[in-house]
């Protein structure tokens, strides 16, 4: 996150790190992406994140990456689905989204506590100029290599027509995506925070509006955070948790 602040406990309670491992490697877990906690078994994380063929935990409840705290909670995903209309250009990405489902242990999966909390899907299109926030462990403007404290920062929703014209991302974005940040630059999500929620409140409720995926770097003038725009995918979410096992 570029101009973020430190999350206090239980400020992101929705918020994951998506760790992964080369198969059956002793190596220890690393973060890749972002993730959100949409149900005590599932999750969802941008489609770009999915590396196949390698054990994958989720870790949530936690501020800081490099250490243990009391309200971690870490599990092991059981299966990851990236959408089947995911597809990635030279410029874009398109239907950037995945669910993972976790692995229970004697029949469930996370644990709702003061830090672990699923968040609300949204339901309707929020006004252009909406305050949301992002949040993750990406690169910041200080350091490439991402932020060991989780970060966040507020960003405006940009109307779809001003994030295609010319001078900002053109004719690439669709309705699967959605432009958040600010337009003279400075704050912004970025590599490793992808995946990540942008969280919106509508009617005193946060609801995850997006899920980072793309951008023309990070924190550049016109050149704004590109997020999946989760109430596009409400059905295809349904179809792919009702009905799976748990
Ligand atoms: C990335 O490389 C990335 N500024 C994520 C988010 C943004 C840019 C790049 C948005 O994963």
């Amino acid at each position: 996150i570029f101009g973020g602040l430190k999350v206090n406990p239980g400020g992101i309670p929705w918020q994951v790190s998506l760790q992964v491992r080369p198969k059956s490697s002793n190596q220890i877990f690393k973060h890749v992406c972002g993730g959100v906690l949409i149900d005590s078994c599932w999750v969802l994380t941008a489609g770009h994140c999915i590396e196949p063929n390698k054990d994958m935990q989720v870790v949530m409840g936690g501020l800081s990456l490099d250490t243990d705290e009391p309200a971690d909670q870490i599990i092991r995903v059981a299966q990851a689905m990236v959408h089947e209309n995911y597809r990635e250009t030279l410029t874009a990405v398109y239907n950037d989204i995945a669910l993972l489902r976790l692995k229970e242990s004697s029949g469930v999966c996370a644990t709702e506590t003061q830090f672990v909390k699923a968040a609300c899907l949204p339901e309707d299109e929020l006004p252009d100029a909406t305050e949301c926030t992002i949040s993750g462990w990406g690169a910041t403007e200080e350091s490439s290599l991402g932020s060991n404290h989780l970060l966040k920062a507020n960003v405006l929703l940009i109307n779809h027509g001003r994030c295609s014209e010319e001078s900002v991302y053109g004719r690439v974005l669709d309705i699967s995506m959605v432009c958040a940040g600010h337009l003279q630059g400075g704050v912004d999500s970025c590599q490793g925070d992808s995946g990540g929620p942008l969280t919106c409140n509508s009617n005193s409720t946060s609801f995850v509006y997006g899920l980072v995926s793309w951008g023309d770097q990070c924190g550049r003038q016109n050149k704004p955070g590109v997020y999946t725009r989760v109430n596009k995918f409400m059905d295809w979410i349904k179809s792919k948790t009702q009905g799976a096992s748990p």
